[in-house]
């Protein structure tokens, strides 16, 4: 008997031919044999809006990233939906505001997954459509069932497979937590079973190389933080014993992303496919590979955004080489804005030179200033999107929405509820409209920034706001805060008195939106 999956890839071709009749003629090679366009999304860490060249970035090259902006579409005013990792990386992937979901914020090394088996997802719709997909990088959502969380020797499920990844070869916390090793599908990598890893938030009983009982063996000292288990001279979030052959060097991850993105390109080049690389780099501790090392004068947060460039342009490169370059669309974007010393004292801050992380914005990582969320994003298919600049706002937790609409992939009732299909301002269509309107979130501290046209209203709950000066350091802000980003980008004049009526229309229709 015929089964309603086996139907879904024919009724999403015929999405496909839809949405090209309602988005007008799309140049797209192969489209009159009915294939379907590749996705590649390219989310970097850490990365702020100045950091590149394309985006006034000086004090390193940066030619594969912009590159892609060259040949396709550079968005000004686009954003990532959280000033931090695990909520913004959420957002992403099920188009759903995180400050809905209590406990997203920075994930712990041991959290269980943080999206439940069976939600759908950027992958899962993707995949009900027909489309191979896969994950490469960093994940940091949490694996496994709570409240137990990870099994680091055994099963580690739920996790990328359970909401619609077919592949994933993935970093499971983040490059400063333990443990310290990859996990590919269900498992860690290389695990030998006669050396169990233990992986624990408090010490071990047993005489143990933290950073506190050893601070001489660390190669980057540390502001107070990242006390846990030495790895590799560094100290890190947590504890962990045993797994010795599956564990890591730092400077290899980046080699990893591309031979392992490599390799998944290759094998599914026939495929329509959709696949996400979650880059590590720039996240602390900031260890490149050894070719990488001084490349900038800037230190290991400059030889960082070089080696992430390596990456995207390898990408880049393996696509032109299986001659997939025009039937697939890369995104590039970042997960959150910059931060320069995020605890390891790699001197980020003293090396800057001219170069501005945020560009001519406010803030950056952990706020939600326009630094926080404002960040690069490059929509790049050659022959389908125009060469050019938009300045229409769009954001990471559109992509799902956009996609399936792209593809003409169903999205299942009550799914991706805050993503906005934004896909003809992504193609770069004449007249395409963005969002008109954007929450922004911090790690879920309770702070908001609510974009409304040229309007921003800054609401902090906690009256603080950390590092909106890029110095690590909480700064008063009023609860309320109005700018006018048009004339003011920088959010440095707080205009609400004079708009006290457009100021509490905007209140009402932030707490409206957090509260439906
Ligand atoms: C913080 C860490 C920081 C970084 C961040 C998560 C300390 C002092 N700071 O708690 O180094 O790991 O969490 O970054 O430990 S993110 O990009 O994954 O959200
Ligand atoms: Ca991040």
């Amino acid at each position: 008997p015929l089964k309603l999956g086996s139907l879904l890839p024919v009724v999403a071709s015929i999405g496909w031919f839809a949405t090209c009749i309602a988005y007008g003629p799309v140049a797209y090679a192969d489209q009159s044999e009915g294939t379907r366009p590749n996705i590649i999304v390219i989310m970097a860490d850490d990365l702020g809006y100045g950091d590149v060249g394309c985006y006034g970035g000086t004090g390193v090259a940066t030619p594969a990233i912009d590159g892609l902006a060259s040949r396709g579409l550079r968005f000004t005013q686009a954003y990532c939906s959280a000033g931090t990792c695990t909520p913004s990386r959420y957002s992403l992937l099920t188009g759903v505001y995180a400050f809905r979901v209590p406990g997203s914020g920075i994930a712990p090394p041991d959290s269980p997954a943080l999206i439940p088996a069976g939600t759908p997802s950027i992958a899962s719709v993707l995949k009900d459509a027909g489309y191979h997909t896969g994950i490469i990088g960093k994940w940091h959502l949490g694996l496994g069932v709570k409240p137990d969380g990870p099994d680091w020797n055994g099963t580690l499920a739920p996790g990328p497979l359970e909401i619609g990844f077919d592949d994933a070869l993935i970093l499971p916390t983040t490059n400063d937590r333990v443990p310290p090793v990859l996990v590919r599908n269900h498992r860690v990598e290389n695990l030998d079973p006669s050396d169990p890893l233990w992986v624990g938030i408090k010490p071990p009983s047993t005489p143990h190389r933290d950073a506190r009982s050893h601070p001489g063996a660390l190669r980057m000292t540390t502001t107070g933080g990242h006390l846990g288990t030495i790895h590799n001279g560094i100290g890190r979030i947590g504890y962990f014993t045993g797994g010795e052959a599956a564990l890591f060097r730092d400077e290899e991850l980046a080699g990893r992303w591309v031979s392992e993105s490599r390799q998944w390109l290759n094998d599914n080049a026939s495929d329509p496919f959709f696949l996400l690389v979650t880059p590590h780099s720039l996240h602390a501790p900031r260890i490149v590979d050894e070719r990488f090392q001084g490349v900038t004068k800037m230190g290991p947060r400059g030889d960082a955004i070089a080696e992430l460039d390596w990456t995207v342009g390898e990408i880049v490169k393996t696509l032109e080489d299986l001659d997939l370059i025009e039937r697939t669309l890369i995104v590039f974007c970042s997960d959150n804005g910059p931060v320069l010393i995020d605890d390891y004292r790699d001197r980020a801050d003293q090396l800057l030179g001219d170069h501005d992380p945020n560009g001519a914005f406010r803030g950056g990582k952990y706020n939600v200033y326009e630094g926080a969320t404002r960040t690069p994003f490059i929509v790049s298919m050659p022959r389908t999107v125009p060469a050019g600049e938009s300045d229409q706002m769009v954001c990471t937790i559109d992509l799902s929405a956009s996609f399936a609409a792209w593809v003409g992939a169903p999205v299942p009732a009550g799914a991706l509820r805050d993503s906005v299909n934004v896909m003809p301002a992504l193609l770069g269509k004449a007249d395409a409209q963005g969002r008109s309107e954007l929450v922004q979130q911090d790690n879920g501290w309770g702070s908001f920034g609510f974009r409304k046209g040229e309007w921003k209203l800054v609401r902090c709950d906690a009256a603080a706001m950390f590092n909106s000066n890029l110095e690590m350091k909480r700064t008063p802000a009023p609860k309320f805060a109005l700018y006018h980003l048009k004339s003011d980008p920088g959010e440095t004049k707080n205009v609400l008195r004079e708009n006290q009526e457009r100021a509490n229309q905007m209140k009402e229709e932030l707490q409206r939106i957090i509260d439906s």
